[in-house]
């Protein structure tokens, strides 16, 4: 009889953990379901995603062999480890607990437990940033640990927890009746009992940090990239096939790990379980035996925080190989990115890169180190006109890097008349084939120049009107997108879109098919800068860095590379013939006049940021 309950009690324990994997793994397998499309592609021979040129292998090899790839791999599997170890112990623990007490409140109590497993991971990460940043801890490798800790103890919890539910405790009583103590009971008797249910805990929580995103991107400091934000990073630079391989592999893991931990949720022998979880493990580890583990991190690092689409990967190699350091990036697409990121504090950056307003928010929140011109030999390089402006006066704090202008990139084929005005993007005849920035001063800039206003207005009427502009457009919009616009365009799917000149350029050398312009209207002037935040940790590499791209040779080189336009005088003797004549990259003197620079807006700035939501969020 007593042996029947036992069965009955074991088997509902066995029901409620299925019950509660069930969820789980549904919401897996719509989380991945897009990636899917990404296996396939993985063995594509094209480069392009669009044709079929046969089957390879080729891009595998090639992200296994990528040093920044490998580098973040090893980062995610220590963070992993960590996390996984330290959340197993605590919601082991926790179960327990709750499984042999009786507290008071005990459903509240438990239910707090299962709460942050449904809290939005935003809230999460948003919280975790703020709490690191107000005891003063760096970003880092501790944080990220600390942060996966909090957002996968309460999943530890709730596996075990319902694996033991029905656990038989007389075994317990009866070792300790034998004479053995708490100790030796809990580790010869309660541990091989539970030992599935902990298992199944450490595999899913082991899945779930290795493929975090979202709470890692907020509190990850420079040089503790960890797989998913490399790949986030690679795709801001341009989708290639080689992240379609990673990310095959990183999914072929993660769900052979997720397999194993559900099988031993099912009750399954942890035999069963184990060939699903080591593999898995050992797709992880594959890359280092095929490649030898990466090279230790040298102690020379400069941190740089930049634009995407800015610098080229073959530049900074100079830089690395001239000074025996190594360059760590990190890419953002909008001023507002990188003001929160100073804003937190102790992002550990040594170069940064703000537009001509953000120079002066964050010199005026103290966030920049005053430059020492001493240390910045080629800054007479610079053209005058870029020195010494309102935003910055006498270069303090900032010196410029690129310059350029916002504009409208357009098919020619799709719209033969031509483009010569904002009023296009409003243009019902183009539903679906429009593409804005996803920058909320952009593309209020292009409904306030629309209607012939400043892109610095301030006026509550003018700005609620131009949100109302934004939402009758919003329909015509295809996608916001400030990373690789000028893709979506090439690609097809979209025939006009608002961007940025140096990135268009870029496409038009590809497809001629594609011409740039600056609406009659007007439009932005941006001058881009580099700056040094004022922890950075090596301001004497940072300088090193800054005059670096002053020298007319790297100041050419980035400029051919990345064909946005450069303020350095010295530079133009040395650029092709082609560059210099290009339109969208240095724009002819009429069009310069009808430009604007963006100016620190103060307490509007929240304004724009309410509108702007409310545009972002409307249906
Ligand atoms: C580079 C974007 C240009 C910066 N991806 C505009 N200020």
């Amino acid at each position: 009889m007593a042996h029947a309950t036992a069965r009955q009690r074991s088997g509902s324990g066995a029901w409620s953990a299925a019950l509660l994997a069930m969820p789980t793994l549904l919401c897996y397998v719509f989380l991945y379901a897009p990636i899917l499309v990404l296996v396939a592609l993985s063995f594509n021979a094209s480069r392009l995603s669009a044709s079929w040129e046969g089957f390879t292998l080729a891009w595998y090899l090639k992200s296994i062999t990528n040093p920044a790839v490998l580098t973040s791999l090893r980062n995610s599997l220590v963070v992993g480890a960590a996390a996984t170890a330290i959340a197993t112990a605590l919601g082991t623990a926790a179960a327990l607990a709750f499984q042999r007490h009786r507290f008071r409140r005990q459903g509240t109590l438990e239910a707090s437990f299962a709460l942050p497993t449904i809290a939005p991971e935003i809230i999460l990460a948003a919280s975790l940033l703020l709490l690191f940043a107000s005891i003063g801890l760096q970003l880092g490798f501790l944080t990220i640990i600390f942060a996966h800790v909090a957002f996968t103890v309460s999943y530890a919890f709730m596996v075990v927890r319902a694996r033991i539910a029905g656990f038989d405790r007389s075994l317990e009583e009866a070792a300790a009746d034998l004479g053995a103590g708490p100790v030796r009971t809990f580790l010869l008797v309660t541990l091989p009992a539970i030992a599935p249910a902990v298992l199944a805990a450490a595999l899913l929580v082991f899945a779930l940090s290795i493929d975090d995103y979202v709470v890692t991107s907020f509190v990850a400091g420079v040089g503790a990239t960890t797989l998913p934000l490399q790949i986030y990073s690679m795709v801001k630079s341009g989708v290639s096939p080689e992240i379609n391989a990673i990310s095959t592999m990183l999914l072929a893991a993660t769900a052979l790990l997720l397999l194993g931990a559900f099988l031993l949720e099912q009750g399954r022998r942890p035999r069963t379980a184990a060939l699903p979880a080591l593999l898995g493990l050992a797709i992880l580890g594959a890359p280092f035996v095929a490649t030898g583990a990466p090279a230790g991190g040298s102690p020379d690092v400069l941190n740089l925080y930049i634009w995407s689409n800015y610098i080229a990967p073959e530049t900074l190699a100079k830089f690395e190989r001239r000074y025996g350091v190594r360059v760590n990036v990190d890419l953002y697409d909008s001023n507002e990115a990188l003001l929160a990121k100073l804003q937190a504090g102790n992002a550990g950056y040594d170069v940064i890169c703000p537009s001509d307003y953000s120079v002066q928010v964050l010199s005026a929140q103290r966030l920049l180190r005053p430059l020492d011109h001493a240390l910045l030999p080629h800054l007479g390089n610079t053209d005058a006109a870029f020195l010494d402006r309102p935003y910055d006066p006498g270069n303090r704090y900032a010196v410029p890097y690129f310059w350029g202008t916002t504009g409208i990139a357009y098919s020619r084929r799709r719209v033969p008349e031509g483009v010569d005005s904002w009023a296009f993007l409003w243009d019902p005849r183009f539903r679906g084939r429009i593409l804005m920035l996803d920058d909320a001063r952009e593309v209020f800039g292009a409904a306030l120049k629309r209607r012939g206003r400043s892109l610095n207005e301030t006026d509550a009427a003018a700005l609620e009107q131009a949100r109302n502009d934004l939402l009758a457009q919003k329909p015509l919009v295809r996608a916001y997108n400030s990373s690789n616009f000028e893709d979506v365009l090439l690609s097809g799917d979209v025939w006009l879109a608002q961007g940025w000149n140096g990135q268009f350029a870029k496409a038009m050398a590809q497809d001629p098919d594609i011409v740039y312009v600056i609406p009659k209207e007007g439009s932005t002037l941006f001058i881009d800068n580099l700056a040094i935040p004022v922890d950075a940790r090596r301001p004497d590499l940072a300088h090193k860095f800054i005059d670096f791209t002053l020298e007319p040779e790297i100041a050419a080189e980035i400029c051919q590379t990345m064909k946005y336009s450069s303020p350095n005088r010295a530079a133009w003797p040395l650029l092709p013939e082609d560059i210099r004549r290009n339109r969208a990259i240095f724009p002819p003197p009429d069009a310069l006049t009808r430009l604007e620079l963006l100016r620190d807006l103060g307490e509007t700035t929240v304004v724009y940021d309410r509108l702007w939501t409310e545009v972002k969020s409307s249906r």
